[in-house]
């Protein structure tokens, strides 16, 4: 399954920009909100490092020892404080959300825009402001869920004698949430079987606990290009155990990202810099452009786009990526292809889940794998680590 990773905030934050430089798709851009009304969908990537590099092999899957593994974005449309009362463009939007497995929160931290997405003044909006309305309107818009099937719900357990968890995991299924994770959230929440016990109160702590296991969020303080200083420094201190914060700059990442296919400059996105290539090509003001987000990028170490990605994907969602191979001696597949595929798995997976990842035939037939780093034979319970090369033997 693809990990899915969805840009939500409120309109004119950046999210269609985000997603166009992320995934060179062209959609629509424009300084007015609700610019997005339908999802857009597109494919994009995390960076890793390649094991080629240190195997020391050539391998034409990767860009510099640079791996670049798919991973779906979803560019929503706007939410603003109250969507799930139906304001602005109303909760339908984060219906959009429900398949998504984390959620890139897109904020202006230049505050030139208000809550609601309209341009005022720059600066006259304080961004922080902004960083906790998504996660209050995805918890309504779950708690919304819960209470609109709420007769379902105890007719289910009081009259099938179903569990709480499974239960709520096929309420919930929509948005995402596994019967482990509601498991997990009972408890957190501290909540016992007995539903009709259950005050509007708890309801609402488990629709954020809900929130938190299956749409868990960082935070893109985007435009840093003309935020003040000030506020960047007010977001990035924000940073806790439940927040991470990336400053970034969208606009300067599509930048990049077009003069690269243009042939004008090289730039991998996640780099922390940029070659122009031929100068020739470029204006004056082109040139002056570029060396403005140069020196934007030496600053925060890049355009913060790859990073927010890179972050959801690892940390976040704590995945990793394995990489199956045919012949564990050439690292190849049967054609001959070094490392032809990248898996993204969680972390804590085992060699048997990545056999049924590759092919269903292949986990069923399951005997055993052999590292192909190390050539050792190992088990089906073997934890895979980050950048393993595993060699699955199957009976089919
Ligand atoms: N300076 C600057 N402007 C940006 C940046 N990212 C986006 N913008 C501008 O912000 C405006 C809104 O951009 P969009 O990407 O359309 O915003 P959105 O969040 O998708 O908006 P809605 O679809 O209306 O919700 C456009 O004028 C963009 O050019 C950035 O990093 N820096
Ligand atoms: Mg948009």
């Amino acid at each position: 399954m693809t990990v899915s990773i969805g840009l939500a905030g409120k309109p004119n934050s950046g999210k269609s920009t985000f997603f166009k430089a992320a995934t060179l798709v062209d959609v629509e851009i424009a300084s007015y909100p609700f610019t997005t009304i339908d999802a857009n969908h597109g494919m994009s990537h995390v960076r890793t490092k390649c094991p080629c590099k240190e195997l020391k092999i050539k391998c034409d899957n990767c860009i510099d020892g640079n791996r670049f593994v798919p991973i779906e974005l979803v560019d929503v449309a706007g939410l603003v404080p109250g969507a799930h009362l139906g304001k602005g463009l109303g909760n339908e939007f984060l219906d959009n959300l429900r398949q998504t497995h984390a959620i890139i929160h897109v904020i202006d931290a230049s505050g030139s825009t208000d809550a609601e997405g309209n341009i005022i003044e720059r600066g006259a909006h304080d961004p922080v402001e902004d960083v906790q309305f998504l996660e209050k309107e995805m918890m309504m818009w779950l708690y919304g869920i819960i209470k609109r099937h709420w007769t379902q719900l105890t007719r289910k357990m009081q009259l099938q004698g179903a569990k709480i968890e499974r239960a709520l995991a096929e309420q919930l299924m929509g948005a995402g949430a596994s019967e482990a994770q509601i498991k997990t959230t009972l408890h957190n929440a501290s909540l016992g079987d007995k539903i009709t016990d259950w005050s509007d109160e708890d309801i609402l702590r488990l629709a954020d606990e809900v929130r938190k296991v299956s749409k868990p969020m960082t935070l893109a303080a985007n435009k840093i290009d003309i935020a003040p200083e000030e506020n960047i420094k007010r977001l990035v201190s924000l940073e806790n155990d439940s927040y991470i914060i990336v400053p970034a700059s969208a606009a300067a990442e599509l930048a990049l990202r077009m003069a690269d296919k243009k042939g004008a400059i090289k730039y991998l996105p996640g780099d922390a810099d940029f070659q122009i290539v031929t100068p020739g090509k470029l204006t004056n003001a082109q040139r002056d452009g570029l060396e403005c987000i140069r020196t934007l990028m030496k600053k925060y170490g890049g355009t913060g786009i790859q990073q927010c990605i890179n972050k959801a994907v690892f940390e976040l969602l704590d995945h990793i990526v394995v990489y199956p191979v045919e012949d564990e001696n050439k690292f190849t597949d049967k054609d001959g292809n070094v490392l032809p595929d990248a898996f993204l798995m969680k972390r804590g997976g085992t060699a048997h889940d990545l056999a049924y990842m590759v092919h269903t035939d292949l986990g069923e037939g399951f005997l055993h794998a052999v590292d192909a780093k190390t050539k050792r034979r190992i088990s089906e319970e073997h934890v895979l680590q980050d950048g393993d090369i595993i060699k699955i033997v199957s009976t089919k």
